[in-house]
């Protein structure tokens, strides 16, 4: 099989081919060479829990040595990957908890959003009036530190959604209660001779994925604007022909802001932009991958350089001075490429460090000396690039990112007001979804997965939803497909979108597909949904909004999936998840959670056939609705 067929990028190709005549070993090489996978880990009914196993079960062998059978295996499994993804981006918001509570007027982390961090102290019950505004930032952050190891009560930020999902949530009992503590109970429960019986694995799965995406990461968001800026919309390109010939390149990878803001700065330092002029370079280029991405793209225009699948080939290039990590979604495979070219690979951070890579620990207190200390790194290392191994793909795109809720909201408000009113309301987007100028809303969020070609499902499914006047908002990798291929433009609209979505894009100025930020951003489409359906005083399964992960692939995507479920969004996946060896396991998460949150998942791993069933699943939803309003 030609490899260039594994991805539809046409930049991805063309380095497919450099890396084949550099000699280099990439992602699509050892998916080649991996042929056929493990049948039982695809079914997910191989059980490695305990040191008897591991158990796999065939019809000869329907149970472990301890006895489980095949919906037990199923189900720890499931929780278990759901545990790992609610323990990344839960991790990552205590992080950023940290870095408020480091936060003071003189020191490197600042408080630039006074007005959402009192917004927040309110809701908290924090006094604010005539208090230092750092005294404040202290108290939330170590209320939000508590979040994580509280010894009793359920997540404080569950009472931002509608009173008809929180009384489901009470119902069926899936009110998280502390983060860790929701982690810990998963994995003791998943031990051996503990939970056996599926119905409650699946049920504590989506509790604990509650915790996830009803506490963790909005935390994560919600700290990371009061931090660092709430995004607004801004110009920006993306795909690995934002590299430049003639500049430094530094390749921001990973997921948390706090590094990546201070590199941002340490960017802008005129000693080190000097130093880089005097390596012979015009200046230093930073560009994102993955979640970091789209960390500084949303907060300062940064160019993309690509998505998950594109990690490897950027350094291909020949052009990357340095790739900068912290966590979550680095190949280990980037120390042996970065081997072969000139590039530094520079890991950052205790959780993640990575064999052969060069470590430069990055510690919040110093954390602008140490960003200083890693861009000098890349730009000392520009002397050594070896221009016969440069060769970079001439393709990248526009897109306006940064679509907030913040900034959608009164964006939209145009509709109606023919202005941005800063202070507008949901009531527009509501109105365009009543009257059917948008059919519905749908969240297209996650990774790149090497079991299909990267970035087709993504973009084939989000221009079959624009083509059908439903608006797209999306996040992460996914996010990243969009910007290549031009859906985030706002000439987009007119090529691709119907014509009620062209109208509203025409009228308010945006593109079809909204950028809305990282994985752990995911909180802000529910803080959307959620405040239209307070507006219609509905719950959030009552509106035609969907979620969708076509091309998903971490334990995070996991998690993510499990709580737009049980916020009552339905959820469409172009990847089957490992549940298969459970006929029960794949009813319960297909079908029967319905009757129990409102909201199911559906998986087809053909794109098309996926996106028709989507766009169809959309309409019949919307007779529910319209009766409704
Ligand atoms: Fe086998 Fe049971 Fe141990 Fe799993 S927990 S490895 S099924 S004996
Ligand atoms: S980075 S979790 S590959 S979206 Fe968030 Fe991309 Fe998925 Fe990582």
């Amino acid at each position: 099989m030609d490899k260039k067929m594994l991805t539809i990028d046409l930049n991805s190709q063309v380095m497919i081919d450099k890396a084949e005549k550099d000699g280099v070993e990439t992602m699509y090489d050892r998916k080649l060479a991996m042929k056929a996978q493990c049948g039982f880990g695809l079914q997910g009914n191989c059980c490695r829990i305990c040191g008897m196993g591991p158990c796999r079960i065939t019809p000869k062998t329907p149970r472990g040595l301890c006895g489980a059978d095949e919906h037990t295996i199923v189900g720890r499994n499931f929780a278990r990957m759901v545990a790992g993804g609610t323990a990344a981006h839960s991790d990552h918001a205590r992080d950023l908890a940290h870095t408020m509570a480091l936060s003071s007027r003189d020191g490197n982390y600042k408080i630039r959003e006074e007005g959402k961090l009192i917004e927040l102290a309110k809701e908290w019950d924090v006094a604010t009036e005539g208090r230092d505004i750092y005294d404040i930032a202290h108290e939330v952050a170590e209320i939000g530190l508590m979040e994580f190891g509280k010894p009793y009560g359920v997540s404080r930020l569950l009472k931002n959604a509608p009173k008809q999902r929180q009384q489901v949530w009470k119902d069926y009992e899936i009110e998280p209660r502390a983060i860790d503590r929701e982690i810990a109970t998963i994995m003791h429960s998943t031990h051996i001779g503990c939970t056996s019986d599926l119905d409650s694995l699946i049920h504590m799965s989506l509790r604990t994925s509650m915790a996830d995406g009803w506490a963790g990461s909005m935390i994560g968001t919600r700290f990371s604007d009061i931090l660092f800026g709430t995004p607004i919309p801004r110009q920006t390109e993306a795909n690995l022909g934002v590299l430049e010939q003639t500049k430094v390149n530094i390749v921001l990878h990973g997921h948390e802001p706090t590094l990546s803001e201070m590199i941002v700065l340490a960017s802008e330092d005129p000693e080190l932009v000097a130093l880089a002029k005097e390596m012979g370079a015009e200046g230093i280029n930073l560009a994102g991958m993955c979640c970091t991405g789209n960390e500084v793209t949303m907060r300062h225009g940064v160019r993309i350089a690509g998505d998950f699948h594109q990690q490897e080939l950027a350094i291909i290039t020949g052009a990357v001075e340095a790739v900068i990590v912290d966590v979550q979604c680095i190949f280990p495979a980037l120390a042996k490429v970065a081997d072969c070219y000139h590039t530094k690979f520079i890991t950052t951070s205790p959780k993640a460090k990575i064999t052969g890579s060069t470590y430069i620990e990055f510690k919040e207190e110093e954390a602008l000396a140490i960003a200083k200390e890693i861009v000098k790194e890349a730009v000392l290392n520009f002397k050594n690039r070896d221009q016969e191994k440069v060769l970079i793909p001439e393709l990248k795109s526009s897109a306006t990112v940064g679509y907030s809720v913040d900034a959608i909201i009164p964006q939209l408000d145009r509709v109606v007001n023919s202005h941005i009113d800063p202070t507008g309301t949901v009531k527009p987007l509501v109105d365009c979804l009543k009257s059917g100028v948008l059919r519905g809303a749908a969240g297209v969020v996650g990774c790149n997965n090497a079991k299909g070609v990267s970035n087709e499902a993504h973009v084939t499914i989000m221009k079959e939803l624009i083509k059908n006047d439903i608006i797209v908002v999306t996040t992460g990798c996914g996010a990243q497909a969009a910007a290549k291929f031009g859906l985030m433009d706002k000439d987009a609209a007119k090529k691709y979108a119907g014509k009620g979505l062209a109208t509203v894009c025409e009228l308010v100025d945006i593109p079809p597909v909204l950028h809305m930020g990282s994985c752990v951003d995911i909180s802000r489409i529910l803080d959307l949904v959620a405040a239209c359906a307070k507006n219609l005083d509905m719950d959030m399964s009552d509106i035609p909004v969907v979620g969708i992960a076509p091309e998903w692939m971490s334990e995070k995507a996991v998690a993510i999936g499990c709580y737009v479920v049980a916020s009552g969004i339905d959820t469409y996946l172009g990847i089957m998840p490992p549940i298969t060896g459970s006929s029960r396991a794949v009813e319960i998460l297909t079908e029967g959670l319905k009757d129990k949150v409102g909201a199911s998942f559906t998986v087809n791993e053909n794109c098309h056939e996926l996106a028709a069933t989507i766009i169809s699943d959309i309409e019949k939803k919307r007779v529910h609705f319209e009766k409704l309003v």
